[in-house]
This record gives structure tokens, C-alpha cells and sequence, in this order.
């Protein structure tokens, strides 16, 4: 059985949801500046706005206009909770300013208000891939000492402004992208640079500028509850090899384990030397880190890779996941391979280790879903996926009694993806009539999927 007060709901990200790029005073994210892919090709950053580029993320699904149907349906599917991320760039165009943009504020401010009306807690992710550019600009992104003292006075505005109205936070999404996609934390590198020490120098102001954040949170309230967020994935050997099995081992540390470690522990572990980059960490750092642990564990999971001694399953491009295929699993359009039994793995591992309550953040199955002749979408598939995944789910709690604080689907409404820039890349329950070149009318329909998920969420996951 799942507790009681389990949070059931969704997740979304501002630049992939709000559209109103330009609005109230907004200012440009690096989202603003990145063109539309597709599964064979990575997305581009222009770094300006050129008139001859479709930018998915300029309207995305408008939700800046129409959160109010849309949290009008969340809350008709029964969710307690919703995840969305507070666009930095709405609150400090720049990024460097002194005062906040109070029209921007004025935004969360309203669906803030709206969800708390319909009974769906706010879970609010601080930075989700849209910094401002200007800050990329001008002082070369989180590679920046100067990045930390930028984003604690952005955080603090938040938690000051928001101070018994949101309660979970989460400090930067899945932080680890930073390594494999340096650019998602406005690090351009340069051919000459020592490009890993440079990316793992800008995941460190990260760390602590995510301690010195929840340090604050909990001084403004003791009630505020802070998470990390780490894009988690397991990675099988390819055979029994003893080293295979080795690459697979290090695999999961030095992927998914070693951002946790840091957030969870406050410190770095020892094997972190063997990753051999120079980075800077002064003592002021060590203590910062050591004071500013997470009160609980945020991690999206997708899928899982296949590792072995000659490749390190680390292939990808942006969300573009070109590993070494599992011929025991199916794999989605997009190269996912669909493993339920990792996402067990991964909760068991997760709670050995740090003993911290967890909180499946992301999850999902994106599909090029299609219209059928009745005007319905029947994602029988969608529904089988999410099933697997929450019986798997429900069955690890159970067994291994792990505190888990609840679970928000990825995109519970269809958005922009975040690796291609696709529409047709869709995760929801309710289908936003949009297609990949931006054309459509916007329209919200329910997916068969809708209906299953609010028959979870009612059962609290007794019914799936
Ligand atoms: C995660 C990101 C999300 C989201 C999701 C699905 O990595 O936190 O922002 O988009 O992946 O990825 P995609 O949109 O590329 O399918």
C-alpha cells in the first residue's frame, strides 16, 4: 500500500509548457535560443534570434494563457500535486539584477494560487534547463563563480515570496546533464579547453549553490522541504564478463550515484579523484556542502542501458539515446528501452544507500500519438507502460518499505520535448493539437490514458 498523502500528479517545465517567451518582461532563456530536431538530429543553439527559425519553445503549449483549463483537468484527474519549474529568466531577465521582474512573479503568484484552490500542492523545481541567457552571455554560464551569488539571490526572492504557499522544492533538474551536455548549464567549451574539468567545475557551483539554497529555505521556513533532482538510469552488462560487469558497476556510480552522493552526504566522495579532473573547491565550499544536505531524493527514470567494457552506454545526444540495444526489452521510437524492473533497481538502490525519502519525479513513455476517426487517442500503450512501471513501483515500496513521497508523471499534458524539440514526442494524458512545425490550434483532448490514470490516482494505485 502507498501512504495515505502519497503525491500523485505531474510534471512540467516552464520553457517546454508556458510559451509567452517574451512577455511581462521576461527576458531570453537559453531555451528561447534552440531550435526543433528530431530523433536523428540534436537541436541547435543560436545563441541570438534568427528570423528564418522555428523556436518550439516560444509558444510551446501556451500554457502562460491557459493554465487555467489545463490545472482545471489536472484536478479533475486527482492530482495532489503538480511539479513545475518557475522560469529564472520571468524573475530576472538578466539573470544579475538586483530586483525581481514583479510581473513575472505576478505569473506564479496566480498559479500558485489557482492550484492551491483545486487542492494540488505546487512542487517547484528552481532551475529546469532555462537559465537566462544573458548570464551565459556574460559571464559564461555555471563554469562562473559568480553564478552561485546570482542564483541564491534568485532562490531566496522564491522562497521569501512563496513562503507558506510551496512547501517541495527541488534545486536544479537532473543536475547531471551538466557533464554529458555542458551548454543545458550555459557552458559553451572551447576546442582547446580541458573540457571535463571545466563541466565538472560547473556541476561544483552547482552543488553549492543547491547547499547554500536549501540552507536558506529551511532558515526562511522550517516547514520547506528540499529535494535534488538526478536523472537516474541503470546500465546491464552486456555479458558476464567480470569486466563488463565493472563498466556496468561504475556505470551507475559515476552516472547516477555520485550526484546523489554529493547532495546527500555534503561532501565528496573519495573515489571522486579517481575521475581525474582539477577542479577548484575551496574550504568554504567543503563547508557550505556539508550544510546544506537534501531532505529528500527527486529522480526522473526513463529507461536503462546496456553497458560494456568497450563502450560506457554514455552514446547520446542530448536525449538522444543511442546505446547498445537489450534484446530483452522493447524500445520506444526514440531509442528508450521501456525496463520496469530497472526503476526497481534504481528505488532499492537509492534507499540502501542514503536511507532519504525519494520522490519519483519524472517517468513516462513519449509516443507519436494519433487521432483516431472519433477524434479520441487511444494510448493503450501509453497506459501499459505507466502500469509496469507503477506496479513496479507499488511492489518495491512494499517489499523493501521505502519511504517514497510520491510519483508525477513526465508531461501530463502534451509538451515541447526537451531533447528534440519535438511536439510529436508526447508524454500526456491530454493531447494538445500541435505538430512538430508548429502549426495547430491548441485544443486540449483527453487521451484514453486520462481516464485510466484518474482511476489510479482515486484507488491511490490500488487499481491500475
Ligand atoms: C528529462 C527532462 C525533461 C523531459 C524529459 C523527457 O531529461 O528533465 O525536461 O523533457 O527528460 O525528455 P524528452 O522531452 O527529450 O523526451
Amino acid at each position: 500500500m502507498l501512504k495515505e498523502n502519497f503525491l500523485w500528479g505531474g510534471a512540467l517545465a516552464a520553457n517546454q509548457c508556458e510559451g509567452a517567451y517574451n512577455e511581462d518582461g521576461k527576458g531570453l532563456s537559453i531555451m528561447d535560443i534552440i531550435t526543433a530536431g528530431d530523433k536523428d538530429h540534436p537541436r541547435q543553439m543560436t545563441m541570438d534570434i534568427k528570423e528564418d527559425c522555428y523556436y518550439p519553445n516560444h509558444e510551446a503549449i501556451d500554457f502562460y494563457h491557459r493554465y487555467e483549463e489545463d490545472t482545471d483537468l489536472f484536478a479533475q484527474m486527482g492530482f495532489k500535486c503538480l511539479r513545475v519549474s518557475i522560469a529564472w529568466s520571468r524573475i530576472f531577465p538578466h539573470g544579475d539584477e538586483e530586483e525581481p521582474n514583479q510581473k513575472g512573479l505576478a505569473f506564479y503568484d496566480r498559479l500558485f494560487e489557482t492550484l492551491h484552490q483545486k487542492g494540488i500542492e505546487p512542487v517547484v523545481t528552481i532551475s529546469h534547463y532555462e537559465m537566462p541567457l544573458e548570464l551565459v552571455k556574460k559571464y559564461g554560464g555555471w563554469r562562473n563563480r559568480k553564478l552561485i551569488d546570482f542564483y541564491v539571490h534568485y532562490a531566496k526572492t522564491l522562497f521569501e515570496r512563496y513562503q507558506g504557499v510551496v512547501k517541495y522544492w527541488m534545486t536544479f533538474n537532473e543536475i547531471n546533464s551538466t557533464i554529458h551536455i555542458p551548454a543545458i548549464a550555459g557552458v559553451i567549451i572551447k576546442a582547446d579547453e580541458d573540457e571535463k574539468s571545466i563541466a565538472y567545475q560547473a556541476l561544483h557551483h552547482q552543488f553549492v549553490a543547491s547547499a547554500k539554497a536549501v540552507r536558506l529555505a529551511h532558515s526562511i521556513d522550517s516547514q520547506n522541504q528540499v529535494g535534488c533532482m538526478v536523472m537516474t538510469t541503470v546500465g546491464y552488462p552486456q555479458t558476464p564478463h567480470p569486466l563488463d560487469v565493472a563498466a556496468a558497476q561504475n556505470y551507475l556510480r559515476d552516472g547516477t550515484l555520485f550526484f546523489c552522493d554529493v547532495h546527500v552526504r555534503g561532501h565528496y566522495p573519495a573515489y571522486f579523484k579517481s575521475y581525474g579532473v582539477k577542479i577548484n573547491v575551496t574550504k568554504e565550499d567543503q563547508e557550505i556542502l556539508s550544510q546544506g544536505c537534501v531532505d529528500y531524493i527527486g529522480f526522473s527514470y526513463y529507461s536503462s542501458q546496456v553497458v560494456s567494457r568497450n563502450n560506457n552506454g554514455e552514446e547520446t545526444q542530448g536525449n538522444i539515446v543511442k546505446g547498445l540495444k537489450n534484446p530483452y526489452l522493447k524500445a520506444s521510437e526514440w531509442g528508450w528501452q521501456i525496463d520496469p524492473q530497472g526503476l526497481s533497481f534504481l528505488m532499492k538502490e537509492l534507499y540502501e544507500r542514503y536511507e532519504k525519502p525519494l520522490f519519483i519525479v519524472e517517468n513516462g513513455l513519449g509516443y507519436d500519438d494519433q487521432l483516431t476517426e472519433d477524434g479520441c487517442i487511444h494510448d493503450d500503450y501509453r497506459i501499459d507502460y505507466l502500469r509496469q512501471h507503477l506496479d513496479m513501483m507499488k511492489k518495491t515500496v512494499e517489499a523493501e518499505h521505502i519511504d517514497l513521497m510520491g510519483y508525477t508523471a513526465w508531461g501530463p499534458i502534451d509538451i515541447v520535448s526537451a531533447g528534440t524539440g519535438e511536439m510529436k514526442k508526447r508524454y500526456g494524458f491530454i493531447y494538445v493539437d500541435k505538430d512538430n512545425q508548429g502549426n495547430g490550434t491548441l485544443k486540449r483532448i483527453k487521451k484514453d490514458s486520462y481516464y485510466w490514470y484518474q482511476k489510479v490516482i482515486a484507488t491511490n494505485g490500488e487499481d491500475l
